[in-house]
């Protein structure tokens, strides 16, 4: 079998997404590093895989793919058979569904804000634009109580077990626990305890020592 490849860039939360998810369904794949600071995500030959410029684009065989979340579903589906099993059937799917769309619409819009002016700007040398933070931290606040609020009725945002709906949260929880957005999470206990228990997956981990031996 030929074999999976991303291109991506390690740094990237969307690229991390993929990487968690095939850490946890423990196939392998090549990493095809693109490099974002010389802008080859908006040139050829990158483009022609993803034709809106974003990291990652994915192969498997014949199949092309970007979006993050897409290539995950995909991952989960084709490859049900191994690791981690991340994807159910019916109405348990249906409601993982839910929650998988709430990252992308409700937590993954602030949360990804909040990374660039905490995180990426000091990187960068950029200054971190204050009355963002504040109003982004606020709208946080209220994704949280919601999420508070769904931890108390089951151990992950899906239902019992861990599936892709938690997986997709990891990439910018990590990035704002080094943060002041920490605060955020550690003061609703629901939410705290699934952040340690998610950031703890030995797949998650694999990923941060993918990060440490670049
Ligand atoms: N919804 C996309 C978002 C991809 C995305 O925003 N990628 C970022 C890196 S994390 C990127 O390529 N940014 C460069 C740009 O938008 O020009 C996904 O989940 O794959």
């Amino acid at each position: 079998m030929a074999t999976m490849k991303v291109h991506g860039a390690i740094y990237s939360t969307a690229s991390q997404k993929v990487f968690a998810c095939l850490y946890e369904k423990e196939l392998n794949f090549e990493l095809v590093s693109i490099d974002m600071r010389a802008g080859a995500h908006k040139k050829k030959p990158f483009i022609s895989l993803n034709p809106f410029g974003q990291v990652p684009a994915f192969e498997d065989g014949d199949l092309t793919l970007f979006e993050s979340r897409a290539i995950n579903l995909y991952i989960a589906h084709a490859y049900a058979d191994k690791g981690t099993q991340l994807v159910y059937d019916g109405k348990k799917m249906a409601t993982v569904s839910v929650w998988m769309q709430v990252e992308g619409h409700q937590f993954d819009p602030v949360a990804s804000k909040l990374v660039w002016e905490l995180s990426v700007k000091p990187i960068l040398g950029m200054t971190t634009d204050a009355a963002v933070v504040e109003q982004k931290e606020a709208k946080m606040g209220q994704v949280l109580d919601i999420y508070e609020a769904r931890l108390g009725q089951s151990k992950y945002l899906g239902g019992d077990d861990f599936t892709l709906a938690d997986l997709h949260h990891l990439p910018c929880i990590q990035m704002l626990m080094g943060t002041q957005v920490k605060r955020l999470f550690d003061s609703r206990p629901h939410v705290s305890t699934l952040c340690a228990d998610i950031l703890a997956r030995p797949a998650w981990l694999k990923l941060a020592a993918m990060q440490v031996n670049k």
